[in-house]
């Protein structure tokens, strides 16, 4: 398989309850590389171009709200694979619902606090690459 690059992103609440070290264990030993990272706020402005597609939705106020209340990790992740591998670390989307020894199923409790970003394919790894570290 080829060798991809991704966008990770450890959510606000996946900082403020100290996962930082586990989540990047987990990638490091799924034999993925963290190419660059920093920690930081994500800004209106990007926060408002990674959810484009869910603008006007019930929950996208919300959400923008959340992903802009504190520091996270911002990450470019690569390896065999690297997007289908992270996204299959990460769990599903609503971390009642993810499979226990992945990322939100281990460490998410609420839909709207789900601990990890990722893209979900090599284009929106592409743009979204482009929004967080441009
Ligand atoms: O790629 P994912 O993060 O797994 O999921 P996504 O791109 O469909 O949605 C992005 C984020 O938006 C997701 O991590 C949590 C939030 N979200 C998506 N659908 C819902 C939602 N939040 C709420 N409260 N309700 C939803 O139906």
């Amino acid at each position: 398989m080829a060798i991809q690059k991704t966008y990770s992103m450890i959510k606000p609440d996946g900082v403020r309850n100290g996962h930082i070290g586990e989540i990047i264990n987990r990638f490091e030993r799924a034999g993925l590389v963290v190419e660059r990272m920093e920690l930081g706020m994500v800004t209106p402005e990007q926060a408002a171009a990674n959810y484009k597609e869910h603008e006007g939705k019930p929950f996208y106020e919300g959400l923008i709200a959340y992903i802009t209340s504190g520091p996270v990790v911002k990450m470019v992740i690569s390896g065999e694979g690297a997007v289908a591998k992270c996204r299959s670390l990460m769990g599903a989307t609503n971390p009642a619902e993810a499979a226990p020894g992945t990322i939100r199923g281990d460490f998410g409790l609420i839909m709207d606090e789900n601990v990890i970003h990722g893209s979900d394919s090599p284009e929106s790894a592409e743009r979204e690459i482009a929004i967080f570290f441009n």
